[in-house]
């Protein structure tokens, strides 16, 4: 467990737990008693929690598991997703309801009710049927966060084509390897965005991914910003054009429970991205069901505001169908957080009155950063629930949202889940859990989670190990897109005796049995809550001419949870390992990649620290990046590497 120790570093320094009010708990939607009613009959539960969405013909059989690690949820089912998100809440007398307080990151702003929202999406969904689309096709999104985006996602689901968003902050070549992987006909985008109080294009970036690119039909672009875009006749189209014209009639067709909804590309130890696949019942089931007891969810009296970006499997599940199924207002907000001003999330949680804010840590910890007195400025009493998702949440981030925005008294919610588990698994129950700064605590009612040992065996109390998912949830993923052999691999094989599901996270149980998170236990990093591999990087570092060999490593950073830190060896004539030289490295693999994944500090070595069959020893790298004196040096197949490396660092060569 030394590989995943320095996230261990921050956790167990805060030892007071935190209790629900009496009068949160008389309120709150979910009981104590939800955890025994689970345990004694899981599936019953979860099709009680079924109940929740319109079928338009009931299952007949709640799980079918015979053919794991592929699992089939309320078998026989059909629904239609987007008439659950939308219609249904227009039919039973609540189309005024808003569903979208849309804020511009410019200043301007669209309320959108259920009502419109239904029009909107029954016309796009005719619109992508004029081109031809039909169930089972494939579309890609890259946009900012606008409205349209969520309007195109639903449009897809409701005529049963699966979206692949791909977050707007991607590479050309990222978006073309998972437009090609999934063979996509149509490409969704905007000419620009709106990002740091500036227009910056989209569609020029979606122009160079294409290039070439055989599967897709039409690129469909939103006009946003306004800027001039070059339009590839035959190819382009303005979504005004093509949208607006068409009937707001669009009869909703019910597909069968384990319809494919979408997929979402993740990271993984392997530099391609795996293309998560997740399907529509079992899905839109969790996703209601934790929505509505995670969050303590009323319905036409919260607002609610997750800071995701649709990119994101955050934004999938709790901003479009888990809000959307629960029929929530929420706020959606399309900028950065500090632009124009460090108040801006406090603004809008003042103005719209949000009683429940999900965020991830590495916000958390920049709002800490820019200091107490700016949300301080700001009414927030409207805030009942807080929550946190992405990456471990430190005691004292923790203890800072607690006071500095929940007013002492909002429960906080750490949410642990991932892309694969489609909905939420580990968290407090509001008004139930007496909740612990650092912990996520306990699998929710329904949902199964240990921590085991390298031979699968659970561990006692105080014990740390690996976290595994060992009962199936309606939210699970269905595989890898196109990949079944890489689905059992990477998630089945390492505890297949078991047949245990391996999430990839190191955890420990306190003495309370409570669980916390460490942090991954492969080669993916966690820069301020997105999933990025080592070897992603590393691909992109040797694609550069000078780069004859590189590492990277994920370093304990105070703000984003872990910064990137690379390790190259330039090739013979790249003599220049200067300022300069590095500079363009980091650049490079923002191209390559995108901005996030650039590195925070690029070192050039001489050597890197091997194993004998070669492997490189990414934890002696870390304890250089972190700083630390290096660790066990004994199975490198040359020990004096590891000198080299820091004598070469300290003379600054
Ligand atoms: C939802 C999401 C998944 C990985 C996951 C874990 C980390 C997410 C966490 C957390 C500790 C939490 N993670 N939530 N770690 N506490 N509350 O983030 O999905 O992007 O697929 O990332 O994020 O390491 O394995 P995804």
């Amino acid at each position: 467990m030394t590989e995943q120790s320095p996230a261990l570093d921050n956790l167990l320094t805060e030892s007071r737990t935190f209790p629900p009010s009496e009068a949160f708990s008389a309120q709150a939607n979910a009981t104590a008693d939800f955890y025994a009613e689970a345990d004694a009959d899981r599936e019953a539960f979860w099709a009680k929690q079924a109940e929740r969405l319109h079928w338009e013909t009931k299952w007949s059989q709640v799980l079918d598991w015979t053919n794991a690690p592929f699992a089939k949820w309320f078998v026989g089912g059909k629904l239609n997703v987007a008439y659950n998100c939308v219609d249904r809440h227009v039919d039973s007398g609540h189309g005024d309801q808003v569903a979208i307080h849309w804020v511009g990151e410019p200043g301007d702003s669209r309320d959108i009710t259920y009502a419109q929202l239904k029009d909107e999406v029954s016309k796009a969904a005719n619109a992508l049927e004029s081109l031809g689309l039909e169930a089972g096709d494939r579309v890609a999104i890259q946009m900012p966060m606008v409205p349209e985006a969520i309007v195109a996602m639903l449009a897809c689901a409701r005529i049963g084509v699966l979206h692949s968003v791909v977050f707007g902050g991607f590479s050309p070549t990222a978006l073309r390897s998972r437009v090609d992987d999934q063979a996509a006909r149509i490409v969704i985008t905007t000419d620009g965005q709106y990002r740091r109080g500036k227009a910056a294009p989209m569609k020029a970036n979606v122009d160079e991914a294409l290039e070439g690119a055989e599967s897709v039909e039409k690129v469909i672009v939103v006009r946003r910003t306004g800027e001039e875009v070059p339009i590839t006749e035959g190819r382009d189209i303005w979504w005004h054009e093509l949208v607006d014209g068409q009937s707001a009639e669009h009869a909703p067709q019910a597909f069968d429970s384990e319809h494919p909804l979408f997929i979402l590309y993740t990271s993984g130890t392997t530099g391609k991205p795996k293309g998560i696949l997740h399907t529509s019942g079992g899905y839109l089931t969790q996703a209601a069901y934790t929505h509505h007891n995670v969050f303590d969810h009323k319905a036409g009296e919260d607002v609610y505001w997750c800071t995701a970006d649709i990119g994101w499997i955050t934004g999938h599940t709790y901003i479009v169908y888990g809000p959307l199924a629960n029929r929530t207002t929420q706020v959606v907000y399309e900028g950065t957080p500090n632009t124009p001003h460090e108040g801006r999330h406090w603004e809008i949680v003042q103005q719209h009155k949000v009683s429940i804010y999900y965020t991830a840590p590495t916000l958390i910890r920049t709002f800490m950063k820019w200091g107490n007195e700016i949300p301080q400025k700001y009414d927030l009493s409207s805030l009942r629930v807080l929550g946190s998702v992405g990456e471990p949440i430190n005691p004292e981030a923790w203890i800072w949202y607690r006071e500095n925005v929940g007013a002492n008294s909002a429960p906080i919610v750490d949410t642990w889940w991932q892309t694969e588990t489609g909905g939420i698994m580990i968290s407090p129950l509001p008004g139930v859990t007496a909740t612990k700064p650092g912990s996520a605590q306990k699998a929710l009612p329904g949902i199964s989670a240990k921590v085991v040992d390298d031979q699968g065996v659970e561990v006692g109390k105080g014990g740390g190990g690996y976290l595994v998912l060992d009962k199936p949830w309606p939210g699970m993923l269905r595989g890898i897109w196109g990949d079944e052999q890489r689905f059992r691999e990477t998630y089945w094989s390492r505890f297949a005796d078991q047949g245990y599901y391996f999430a990839g996270d190191g955890a420990k149980y306190d003495a309370d049995g409570d669980v916390w998170l460490l942090g991954r236990v492969d080669d993916v990093m966690n820069v301020s809550g997105h999933r990025i591999s080592t070897t992603e990087v590393e691909s992109a570092l040797v694609s550069h001419p000078t780069v004859a060999e590189a590492a990277v490593v994920g370093a304990t950073d105070p703000t984003t949870g872990q910064g990137i830190v690379a390790f190259v060896i330039l090739r013979g004539n790249a003599v220049d390992g200067g300022d300069e030289a590095v500079q363009e490295l980091r650049n490079h693999v923002a191209k390559e990649i995108g901005p996030i994944a650039k590195p925070r500090q690029i070192l050039v070595v001489q050597e890197l620290p091997k194993t004998r069959s070669g492997k490189i020893m990414r934890r002696l790298l870390r304890d250089v990046a972190e700083n630390r004196q290096v660790g066990d040096v004994t199975t490198l197949a040359d020990s004096s590497v590891m000198d080299l490396i820091s004598s070469g660092l300290k003379s600054g060569k």
